[in-house]
């Protein structure tokens, strides 16, 4: 897809969030960025994303440009999603053994090919020691907010991936805007800042508190992201019942994956409806960004998913971003995008050329 056809078909144009040299000057890293995905969401085009792209894929791992999404398309996703999982405990190497040095490295180059880079963040329980999905103890949230101890342990945390974050530098040495999802996936239960673990305010406490830590440290290159999953989530009250407010949030997203299960075609419509259609609405109401944050089918078992099923999503809800999870090399039946020699290709090469989906090249054009 040319901009300028594009432009046709939304009847309207990339260029009008367009700065000039003066006013992009004046501008914070976190803000050029929201006026791209400003810019995005304005033409009803949607970027795609895919979680450690170019770290490793179905057959291979960290070799240089590679990518299945770029081997099956040829481009590269419009948005990469890297994972800060064990960054707080000093580790070399992030839970699913991407060394933090690749991530930085990758980080400018998706960025410096015009790219967007996302971050979330699958941290240990500082009550338990145990992972993100160790839901033992009961109340993790309430426990760490009555004991200034556990707090002090989740600042300094939250300060390792502000580092991290602050430090991402183009060659210029200017700093690099990435969106950052952190606390996704609230409303279910199996994370320790699931809906079980503590009260609203608890869970809004902990958005205060990273913002505290970023604001301090003067992290001005974050677009903030929020990912209620569509569990617990039956439309609009139950999605906005735990958000902490207009001042910490850029994006509204929604975490909505596809199951292989009786009369899945159906319940997927429904649970978008419910959550997606929630956070648009929400992104309308709160004037933020609208986007499906999480989505896929593990192991893409059908050959026409990206056309015949999330296509309509984006058709009714043009979002400004999609992404799906991981191609796993070493977990089983753990990938989400196609690979070479995968059924799903041409259905891909489908998604990729449609007018409404935006790669890195086109991407690169939305400034
Ligand atoms: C999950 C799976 C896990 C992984 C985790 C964090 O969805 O992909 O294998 O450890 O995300 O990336």
């Amino acid at each position: 897809m040319t901009i300028a056809a594009c432009a046709a078909i939304f009847a309207t144009t990339l260029c009008s969030g367009k700065k000039n040299v003066a006013e992009q000057a004046a501008e914070t890293p976190a803000e050029v960025l929201l006026g791209r995905l400003t810019a995005l969401s304005d033409s009803g085009l949607t970027a795609f994303g895919h979680h450690d792209d170019t770290a490793y894929g179905r057959y291979w791992e960290y070799q240089p440009d590679s990518s299945d999404v770029k081997n099956v398309c040829g481009d590269y996703p419009a948005i990469i999603n890297w994972d800060l999982g064990w960054i707080e405990t000093g580790a070399e190497k992030q839970l699913d053994g991407v060394p933090f040095d690749f991530m930085r490295e990758e980080i400018v180059r998706h960025d410096a090919r015009g790219g967007i880079n996302s971050l979330s963040w699958h941290l240990l329980n500082p009550v338990t020691g145990g992972d993100s999905w160790d839901t033992s103890c009961d109340s993790t949230l309430t426990r760490i907010f009555a004991d200034k101890a556990l707090t002090d342990t989740l600042t300094r945390w939250i300060g390792l991936t502000a580092d991290f974050i602050g430090n991402l530098r183009d060659a210029d040495g200017n700093r690099i805007p990435v969106m950052y999802r952190p606390w996704h996936e609230h409303t279910g239960e199996w994370f320790w800042w699931g809906i079980n673990e503590g009260t609203p305010e608890d869970y809004k406490n902990l958005w205060k508190l990273t913002r505290k830590v970023f604001d301090e440290k003067g992290i001005d290159n974050v677009v903030w992201v929020y990912s209620p999953d569509k569990s617990n989530v039956n439309g609009y009250d139950d999605y906005i019942s735990r958000y902490p407010g207009d001042e910490y949030v850029d994006v509204m997203g929604a975490d909505v994956y596809y199951f292989d299960e009786p009369d899945s075609g159906r319940i997927f419509t429904e649970r978008i409806d419910k959550t997606l259609g929630a956070a648009v609405r929400a992104a309308r109401e709160h004037g933020k960004i609208a986007a499906l944050s999480e989505t896929g089918f593990e192991s893409l078992p059908v050959d026409d998913w990206y056309m015949n099923t999330l296509m309509p999503v984006l058709e009714k809800y043009p979002v400004a971003f999609v992404t799906v999870w991981r191609n796993s090399n070493t977990k089983p039946n753990h990938w989400y995008a196609p690979y070479s020699g995968h059924p799903g290709e041409a259905d891909f090469r489908a998604f990729h050329d449609s007018p409404r989906t935006v790669f890195a090249r086109e991407m690169n054009e939305i400034r």
